[in-house]
């Protein structure tokens, strides 16, 4: 399929895809065993300027936008999830910044983080708020010249290994979703510690971690925006970034399918290779069709941003609802496609299935993102009448 890239994204495509085949899928089997954070690739994609992508050049960056990010997501994808959600997840912590920082915070922050020598981590979810995001219990409290943060944030991607955190408190906890507000937190601030890091079935080479706040007081200019609009600065970061964990079920399943596809040649059972087999052609055929059309509404949905759109919660949302159902199925037929040989270590597709479940789940299980969807149908609905 041709997508119509124009010569820098397609550029911008084979950069990420050769760093993918030489510098990750030699060492993700390791990342993975080893529950390694990748820093080399990190080094790596620093020096290629992949961090700067969707960064504005006046801060350092490339200027692109989500459909740029989404096609290096993808790509890294491929050849491992784990990496590609520390990638993704730097982007996560830097859209706050990017969408309503002041001009003070942009220049102060930006530019390391375009050139790679920051890494972001974004902090809203907690023990007990999770889908219900209105939930959280954290608190930041204004004494003087300083907020006073005081909670514990949980199963933060890049948690410890990020110096720069945006992070969702309470200012008023009696305004619900109203009295939350948005923070930059940098990492050696006292009060600011690291819990355990989490053991997880997949994205190993990707750190999780506890972030524990205990009387950490922080300058009262690193609020982002206004107190109270911490909820719409998380909605908003949550509505940019989806698009990209539908692109990394794009490109964990489009690895599944082409280690599939290999096998499948190679595998020879009744005196032919398994792929002469209908049964095979029939699944990899529907495997090939469902990571075609994620592709497409996720690539059209990151255009549709790019093009400036207010209204992007639904669109985005059912870019990652599509790409990460279809990713979770493709990988698992990617498996069964193999067989036994699927189910084995030896293979990188039990990893990748392994891996794409979290998909499902982070950055709003997919039971939010159709609860979102709904939400937007109502409104519309209304709308019409
Ligand atoms: N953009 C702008 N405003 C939004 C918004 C969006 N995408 N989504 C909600 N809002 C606004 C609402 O309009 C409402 O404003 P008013 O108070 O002025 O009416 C306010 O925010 C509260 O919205 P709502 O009542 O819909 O909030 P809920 O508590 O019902 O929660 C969901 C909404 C479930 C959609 C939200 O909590 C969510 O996305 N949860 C998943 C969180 C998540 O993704 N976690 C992963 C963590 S990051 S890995």
């Amino acid at each position: 399929m041709d997508y119509f890239l124009t010569e820098e994204q397609v550029m911008i495509r084979d950069l990420a895809r050769q760093i993918a085949e030489e510098k990750i899928v030699p060492q993700r089997e390791e990342l993975d065993e080893k529950e390694e954070f990748p820093w080399d690739i990190m080094k790596v994609l620093a020096q290629s300027d992949m961090f700067g992508l969707f960064i504005p050049e006046e801060y350092g960056g490339l200027g692109k936008g989500c459909l740029e990010l989404a096609i290096a997501v993808e790509e890294l994808s491929r050849a491992c999830l784990g990496v590609s959600t520390t990638y993704a997840a730097n982007a996560l912590g830097t859209y706050p910044l990017l969408l309503y920082g002041s001009e003070e915070q942009k220049k102060k922050y930006l530019p390391d983080i375009a050139a790679g020598k920051k890494l972001v981590a974004f902090g809203l979810t907690e023990a007990n708020a999770g889908s219900d995001a209105a939930g959280i219990q954290t608190t930041a409290k204004l004494e003087g010249n300083e907020y006073v943060l005081n909670g514990t944030k949980q199963w933060i991607t890049n948690g410890g290994e990020a110096e720069i955190y945006t992070i969702i408190a309470m200012t008023d906890k009696s305004k619900g979703a109203r009295g939350a507000s948005a923070f930059i937190v940098e990492k050696g601030t006292p009060g600011f510690s690291f819990g355990k890091k989490e053991k997880k079935m997949g994205i190993r080479a990707s750190t999780t971690r506890e972030l524990i706040f205990e009387n950490c007081r922080i300058p009262k200019e690193n609020i982002i925006g206004r107190e109270g609009m911490g909820f719409i600065v998380a909605m908003k970061t949550l509505d940019n970034s989806r698009v990209g964990v539908g692109a990394q079920g794009v490109g964990v399943a489009q690895g599944a399918f082409d280690e599939a596809v290999k096998f499948a040649r190679q595998r020879v059972q009744f005196g032919h290779p398994i792929i002469s087999f209908q049964a095979i052609q029939h699944m990899l055929a529907d495997m090939a069709t469902q990571i075609e059309a994620a592709r497409a509404l996720v690539y059209s949905v990151a255009r549709y941003i790019d093009s400036g759109a207010k209204d992007i919660s639904k669109a985005s949302a059912m870019a990652k609802l599509f790409a990460t159902d279809m990713a979770m199925k493709v990988t698992v037929d990617a498996v069964q496609v193999m067989g036994g040989s699927g189910y084995m270590r030896e293979y990188p597709v039990e990893k990748m299935m392994r891996d794409a479940k979290i998909l499902q789940i982070y950055e709003g299980t997919n039971q939010i993102q159709r609860n979102v969807i709904g939400q937007a149908l109502i409104k519309e609905a209304a709308k019409k009448k």
